[in-house]
């Protein structure tokens, strides 16, 4: 039987689960990181568009709450990417996740020094660039996920990207109990991607309203809106999502439409805005039910996903 150890994701990581947090802009800092890391998971730290000097005291930070190794999110599209590109070269930080763009240069600058990069794609075609370009891992992460999104759902992209490469696939999007894990490897993953699941944990500092609306969310309670913008974007159902409806729907202009989206990540994550910030999640919104801490949900994701797996007997009727 193939040990739990045997997981090419796992080996990669160095982690005791084939989990990684999603990269979570205004979310994900070093305590959250670091909470999944010492739980067992990989943490990230989301540079989003944090400054480089305060970039640089998270990572700094996480090194004071974790001896584990833990990553860095680098969003392809923020104007700071290079310079959190520097820092993950400066610090060396062991495993770097790309999002929201082609991270051609990302691996250019890191693969001589090392690094682990992992880029999140929503495409085939972009699964195959990345592994040519020399990416160790995929996230292929489907449009049931909150935040930036592609077309595809998870259960399309994944297995249609585990055929296409021969490097480690983690599936992201929908994902966020143990049932979500075991059809992840039923699909061809070898690990998996969580983001919405970490909103609600102990160690995740956003605000306390946001956690409400995510326990209180149901399956229908997210929309995507900027589909006109070329940046469709996921998040729980507010005032805001209704004007970015209205607005697309009269033609407005993309300036007029991301000039409408601009801070409002940061109000809904820090200020507790849930009526006109971002509530940047995922469909899995609707089964996230409890604020645990991160250990415990991880420990319970994969005994849960365990439990699915020997549970499942014949799949069709013996004759
Ligand atoms: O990146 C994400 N999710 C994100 S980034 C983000 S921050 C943000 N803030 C305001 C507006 C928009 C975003 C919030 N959520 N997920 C990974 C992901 N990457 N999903 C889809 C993609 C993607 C899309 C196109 C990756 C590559 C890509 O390639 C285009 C190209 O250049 O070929």
């Amino acid at each position: 039987m193939k040990k739990l150890s045997d997981n090419r994701v796992c080996k990669m990581l160095g982690s005791r689960y084939p989990l990684v947090q999603g990269g979570m802009a205004w979310v994900a800092d070093a305590a959250l990181a670091a909470a999944v890391s010492n739980g067992g998971g990989l943490g990230i730290i989301a540079a989003g568009a944090m400054p480089p000097g305060l970039l640089e005291k998270e990572i700094e930070s996480a090194r004071k709450l974790t001896a584990r190794p833990f990553g860095l999110n680098i969003m392809l599209m923020s104007p700071t990417a290079s310079d959190a590109l520097e820092l993950a070269a400066e610090y060396r930080i062991p495993v770097v996740a790309t999002g929201a763009g082609s991270p051609g240069k990302v691996l250019e600058r890191l693969k001589p020094l090392g690094t682990i990069v992992i880029p999140v794609v929503a495409s085939v075609a972009l699964a195959r660039r990345a592994e040519k370009q020399g990416a160790d891992a995929v996230v292929a992460e489907g449009m049931e996920a909150g935040g930036h999104i592609g077309e595809l759902t998870t259960m399309a992209l994944v297995p249609q990207v585990a055929s296409a490469v021969a490097i480690p696939v983690i599936a992201a999007g929908g994902i966020a109990d143990g049932r979500g894990v075991a059809a992840a490897f039923a699909l061809g993953a070898e690990g998996v991607q969580l983001g919405t699941r970490f909103l609600c944990c102990d160690e995740c500092a956003i605000h306390d309203n946001v956690k409400q609306a995510v326990l209180k969310a149901r399956d229908r309670d997210t929309s995507v809106t900027g589909a006109s913008t070329g940046h469709p974007v996921r998040c729980l159902r507010n005032k805001l999502t209704a004007e970015f409806e209205k607005m697309e729907a009269r033609g407005a202009s993309v300036e007029e439409i991301e000039r409408l989206g601009t801070g409002k990540l940061r109000s809904a994550m820090l200020d507790g805005d849930v009526e006109w910030g971002s509530l940047m999640a995922g469909q899995s919104a609707g089964m996230v039910n409890d604020i645990r801490p991160a250990a415990e949900i991880i420990e319970r994701l994969f005994a849960e996903a365990e439990e699915v797996r020997r549970g499942l007997g014949p799949l069709h009727p013996i004759i």
